[in-house]
């Protein structure tokens, strides 16, 4: 029996990953930037063992249907190649989020996976290659190896797809974001299925191509630069460009509810009147807030206006993979 455990944070990309040249070594159409959180993570810890007769995968307690299994699966047989056994597995997962509000991410669960699999079967990955390992399993999980700042470097290749951390001189630690989560809404297109629907389709998707590698150069010297206004404001614009391209495909859809536009409209407002913040979206309708962790608690005052102390979540700036 061989055993490894770890635990991986959820990251936030500023500049989105949306779309895939390679679905099956997850190779992106585009870079991607993310800021890791301290807030919501995952520890994972795998077994493989002679004694057991199928792959398991337990979250939080409770096994997973088969639909849940293949992502999982899939990722073991890797595993299980790179280090040159047959054996089964069972994988128990944690997901550390403060309420039951969806946020449950791929990104960290496959992140630890991928560190606890390099564990239990001795692979003695470097960061660079255990980001490349992890985004086979999920390709924002490639940027929770890291903590604080990190670029998705698309690459062309297995070997030349992965993240590296961004030096930020501590710059990160200033920073916090806030989670407005809205739950009105099912989450019935994942971003893996949306993002794939998108490139097939979207007519849109030629103008995010050309918008995003100019956004990731803004976003990288706003980060060298400690600007925070050119960071928000370009984070802000590139998520509207994500979302834009969904309205595009055939047939069209949207993560928007209109909660997410409640608290779209709240977070512009609140900048009028002085507060740092700006905004993103992800592949469902919850709000994310970048701000600065210095205005966090007043924030927070002035979105209790609008939203229940339930709905809102602040997160600081994260830590990479840790084994356990
Ligand atoms: O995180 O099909 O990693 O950059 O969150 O598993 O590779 O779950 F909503 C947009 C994340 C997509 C942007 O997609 O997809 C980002 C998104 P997979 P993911």
């Amino acid at each position: 029996m061989r055993q490894g455990k770890a635990r991986t944070h959820t990251n936030i990309a500023l500049i989105k990953y949306w779309g895939k040249a390679d679905q099956e070594l997850i190779i992106p159409m585009n870079s991607s930037l993310s800021l890791t959180l301290d807030a919501f993570y995952s520890e994972t810890q795998v077994t493989f063992s002679k004694e057991f007769t199928a792959d398991s995968f337990y979250l939080n307690g409770a096994v997973q249907s088969a639909a849940e299994n293949k992502k999982i699966i899939q990722f073991l047989n890797r595993a299980r190649k790179l280090g040159k056994t047959t054996d089964f597995a069972k994988v128990e997962s944690q997901n550390f989020v403060p309420t039951a509000a969806g946020l449950a991410s791929s990104a960290s669960g496959l992140a630890a996976l991928a560190g606890a699999c390099n564990e239990a079967l001795d692979l003695q990955m470097t960061p660079t290659e255990l980001s490349r390992f992890a985004r086979k399993g999920s390709g924002s999980a490639c940027r929770s190896i890291f903590g604080g700042f990190a670029e998705w470097q698309k690459g062309d290749s297995d070997e030349t797809s992965f993240a590296v951390p961004l030096e930020a001189a501590g710059w990160e630690k200033e920073l916090a974001m806030i989670f407005i989560l809205i739950n009105d809404q099912q989450k019935d297109v994942s971003s893996r299925d949306g993002m794939q629907r998108t490139v097939e389709t979207s007519v849109f998707y030629d103008g995010w191509l050309k918008a995003v590698n100019e956004d990731i150069e803004t976003a990288k010297k706003a980060i060298a630069q400690k600007d925070f206004k050119l960071l928000g404001e370009t984070t802000e614009a590139n998520g509207l460009k994500m979302h834009a391209t969904t309205l595009g495909a055939q047939p069209p859809f949207t993560y928007w509810s209109p909660n997410s536009l409640v608290a779209m409209n709240r977070v512009r407002e609140l900048r009028a009147t002085g507060f740092d913040c700006y905004f993103t979206m992800d592949a469902g309708p919850n709000v994310k807030i970048l701000t600065k962790k210095n205005q966090v608690p007043a924030l927070i005052e002035e979105l209790k206006q609008t939203f229940s102390p339930e709905q809102i979540i602040s997160a600081a700036a994260g830590p990479g993979l840790e084994i356990l």
